[in-house]
């Protein structure tokens, strides 16, 4: 027996939504620490799943990926039967705000009844013998609403969610306390603000602002460009629920984030600085794009996570100041311009003609 088995016990694990952008990260960072461990990719591949985001994980013997919708109980049902699972990190979900707006029932549909028809197979899986079993439930700091200038999101924080994806995500997060007071499930939930790098889906504010710059398109702002955002590299959010995973407590819940507020006006100043140095651009150049536009309805002003109890109880710390942090992301987009044709191309541009060009 290897000293790691010793240590860490086998597991056969669920991941949903690991084709995504924060889900290959979470996914590749288990398959390469844990090679005793056997991951399942459950993804129903949306347009923002992406298998591209796993090409380097996706022969690797510990990994299987099953394509499947979470709303499918049956399919649920079956594959707790076929893996005998030990655990399930839940990251699928509808994720985009401005999506939110346009079809809200999309949302309750994914990530509110997904997220119950997980849980009720994992209760059926389980409920014989739960030791070692977990539900980690991956959420949003969105949940706890608007903060005003000052403050911040704690773990004791009262949910407050004002947009139909903040809603259905606030909706998951008790139904997952639900199960646990209920039916004594083994759950823990974590709770991050905005992640940024690699493999981002270009209808979030960074990773669209790097391909509109690099085409010479106009950089759509929204409002005066003052709302504030917590910026976390997305591999330390993978490090964080790998963290939390293995040594946080049951029933808990925990705040992930990056002490790194900006205004997204700032961010966007800071992209066009950072790509008019690696474009040969004049300084100044890619800033004459902005552009502010009408702003998001109920636009929340801004977010701000106090992760002390994570960093106090688990040790856990982002890796990455914010500058490196963004110079990577565009270096990676540079570098990665057939995964954003890829991803840009049929659907991408009639949601970007809907939420840019006729409103
Ligand atoms: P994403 O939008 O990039 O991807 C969502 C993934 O879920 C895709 O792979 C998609 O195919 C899959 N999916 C969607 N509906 C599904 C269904 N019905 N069945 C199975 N799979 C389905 O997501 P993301 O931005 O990487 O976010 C991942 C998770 O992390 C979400 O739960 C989100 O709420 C949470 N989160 C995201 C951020 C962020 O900044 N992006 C911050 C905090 C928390
Ligand atoms: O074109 C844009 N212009 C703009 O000004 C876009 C897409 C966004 N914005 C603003 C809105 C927000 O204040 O930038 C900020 C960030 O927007 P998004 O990237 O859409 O992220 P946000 O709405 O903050 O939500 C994100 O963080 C929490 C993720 O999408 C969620 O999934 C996560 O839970």
């Amino acid at each position: 027996m290897s000293t790691q088995s010793k240590t860490i016990p086998p597991k056969i694990i669920m991941v949903t939504g690991g084709a995504c952008f924060i889900g290959s990260h979470v996914v590749r960072l288990l398959v390469n620490k844990y090679p005793g461990y056997h991951i399942v990719n459950l993804d129903a591949l949306t347009y923002a799943g992406n298998m591209a985001n796993l090409k380097d994980v996706g022969k690797a013997p510990n990994y299987t990926f099953e394509k499947g919708d979470i709303t499918d109980e049956a399919r649920i049902r079956e594959l707790f039967e076929q893996y005998h699972f030990d655990a399930v990190i839940h990251l699928a979900a509808e994720s985009h705000v401005d999506r939110s707006i346009m079809d809200p029932l999309a949302f309750v549909k994914t990530n509110v009844l997904g997220t119950a028809i997980l849980l009720h197979a994992a209760h059926a899986a389980w409920k014989k013998d739960p030791a070692g079993k977990l539900f980690y439930h991956v959420s949003t700091d969105e949940v706890y609403g608007s903060l005003g200038k000052e403050g911040f999101f704690t773990e004791e924080t009262p949910y407050d969610p004002r947009s139909p994806y903040s809603a259905s995500k606030a909706s998951s997060d008790h139904f997952v306390m639900a199960w646990y007071h209920t039916y004594g499930m083994p759950v823990i939930l974590s709770n991050c603000s905005n992640n940024y790098g690699s493999n981002h889906f270009p209808e979030k504010l960074i990773p669209l602002m790097i391909n509109n710059i690099l085409h010479h398109k106009p950089l759509p702002v929204y409002g005066k460009g003052e709302n504030v955002r917590d910026w976390l590299f997305v591999e330390d959010h993978a490090r964080a629920i790998d963290t939390i995973f293995h040594h946080g407590k049951t029933g808990e819940k925990y705040n992930i984030g990056g002490f790194n507020e900006w205004k997204n006006i700032d961010i966007v100043n800071l992209l066009c600085g950072i790509m008019d140095k690696k474009l040969g651009r004049t300084p100044g150049e890619s800033a004459q794009l902005i552009t502010y536009v009408k702003d998001r309805p109920g636009h929340d002003l801004r977010y701000a996570i106090d992760a002390t109890k994570l960093n106090k109880e688990l040790g856990w710390k982002p890796s990455l100041q914010f500058e490196e942090g963004l110079e990577k992301t565009v270096d990676w987009y540079l570098a990665n311009q057939d995964w954003v044709k890829a991803v840009t191309s049929g659907d991408y541009q009639n949601y970007y003609a809907e939420q840019y060009v006729k409103r």
